[in-house]
């Protein structure tokens, strides 16, 4: 457990994703005159490799007593049973596409145009217009223009990553929304003014509408989290960024004596209330990650375990939901879960390769990582860089990088690893743009 702990805190320092989700949510400025059009870089047929178009539709969080379903199926009672009412009645959406269009994901979200996490080596394309999307906030607008005033979304989500134990570049979340009137709405006066900048705002931000909706946010996700992974667990707030919500934040949970960010959240931006209709309402938004959360309460100790069609896997989850599958629409009933805990069934050995280039001025990390993952499957555990330097004289970088083998399956053996990784420096000079030493 500790293992997963260090690797979920290193994710906070230097995960790629968080790192660009950092920068991602934080570089957002109204002044910013956009310096770099992503359109003009987007390959004419996408940058989606095969193995990734291989994980739609697997619908893992769909898939009875799949962990990923169990946590699903939890948060959804809690928001059912506790968190609903008379007025307020959560419904579910599980099964949308992922592949979304541009305008879903990014522009009716507030995204800047300039924005990296726009960048084709960040996100999944199909084309110009349509992505794989990054986070279930790509069907916010959509939903709420139907007329929907309390939901939770699930599904499949993709990002350009690292490679690590909790770094896998499908996963999945779960959006949340709900849509708050006031009687002093009386005049239904829209409450988007494009002169305000809503981000920094502070008479905004204090608004007493507002805070009803940030007290209940927090209350209601404090209260969800408890109901699904303990009671006594110590939650903390800490300010973040998001294009769509102000004012945001992350929740964070004291675990193993280790602070872990589980989800972001936020109040509705009054731009996208006005523009699906709702501009004299408020509404808070969130957004969780569910194998963060799965990893947590069951002691899974790797991401890849997700996706593996080993039944020593499986097998341990079988029955924990008590519920028929057939019977949808059912009130649903809480899963006790309380003695279940993922017994690894190996500790098979690692072995690691190290592969050293001189990098050309198209190199970046994401490709190269995905570039592994493509031509060495999930036996690759983990990616690191151990040696980056550049020539003061000639100006060129090298880096190396150290890649960790392992199968939770089965032994490795020498021969097999040494023919992958033969396989990958045979590939990998015609597909990037580096050269290896
Ligand atoms: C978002 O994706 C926002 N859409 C969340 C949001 C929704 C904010 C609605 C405001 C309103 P972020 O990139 O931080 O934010 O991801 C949200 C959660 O997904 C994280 O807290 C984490 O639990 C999970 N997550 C993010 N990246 C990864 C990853 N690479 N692997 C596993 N889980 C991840
Ligand atoms: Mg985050």
């Amino acid at each position: 457990m500790n293992h997963l702990i260090n690797c979920l805190k290193s994710t906070k320092i230097t995960s790629g994703s968080i790192k660009s989700t950092c920068i991602l949510f934080r570089s957002y400025s109204s002044t910013t005159t956009p310096t770099i059009d992503y359109n003009t870089l987007i390959p004419e047929n996408g940058n989606i490799p095969k193995s990734l178009l291989d994980k739609i539709g697997k619908n893992l969080h769909s898939s009875h007593n799949h962990p990923l379903n169990i946590i699903k199926k939890k948060i959804q009672y809690h928001f059912q049973s506790k968190l609903s009412n008379d007025q307020v009645d959560f419904q579910f959406f599980d099964d949308f596409h992922p592949r979304v269009s541009v305008k879903s994901n990014f522009d009716e979200l507030l995204f800047p145009k300039d924005h990296v996490g726009r960048s084709p080596n960040d996100t999944y394309y199909f084309n110009k217009n349509q992505v794989l999307r990054t986070h279930t906030s790509a069907h916010q607008n959509d939903i709420l223009r139907d007329g929907n005033r309390a939901f939770l979304v699930t599904g499949d989500v993709y990002r350009r990553d690292e490679i690590d134990a909790v770094h896998y570049p499908a996963f999945h979340q779960m959006e949340g929304l709900r849509v708050f009137s006031f009687p002093s709405d009386g005049d239904k006066k829209s409450h988007f003014d494009p002169s305000i900048n809503f981000y920094e705002n502070q008479e905004y931000k204090n608004n007493k509408e507002v805070k009803i909706v940030e007290e209940d946010l927090k209350r209601s996700l404090e209260s969800m989290i408890r109901g699904v992974i303990g009671q006594d667990l110590q939650v903390r707030w800490v300010d973040a960024y998001f294009p769509f919500t102000s004012p945001s934040w992350e929740m964070e949970i004291l675990f193993n004596g280790k602070w872990l960010e589980v989800l972001g959240c936020g109040v509705v931006h009054p731009e996208i209330m006005h523009n699906t209709g709702l501009g004299h309402d408020r509404a808070w938004a969130f957004g969780i990650g569910l194998e963060r959360l799965a990893m947590i309460l069951f002691d899974i100790p790797d991401i890849r375990l997700f996706w593996t069609e080993d039944s020593r896997f499986h097998d341990q989850f079988k029955g924990v939901d008590k519920s028929n599958p057939s019977e949808k629409g059912k009130k649903l009933q809480d899963i006790d879960i309380k003695n279940i805990k993922f017994q690894p069934y190996s500790k098979y050995p690692s072995c690691f390769k190290d592969i050293s280039f001189w990098i050309g001025d198209d190199f970046h990390s994401n490709k190269f990582f995905e570039f592994v993952r493509e031509c060495c499957g999930d036996l690759v555990e983990n990616v690191e860089l151990v040696d980056n330097f550049t020539n003061p004289k000639t100006n060129k970088t090298s880096q190396c990088y150290r890649i960790h083998y392992r199968s939770m399956e089965r032994n490795l053996t020498n021969e097999e690893i040494d023919q992958i990784q033969f396989n990958l420096r045979d590939k990998i000079e015609s597909s990037l743009d580096l050269k290896l030493r």
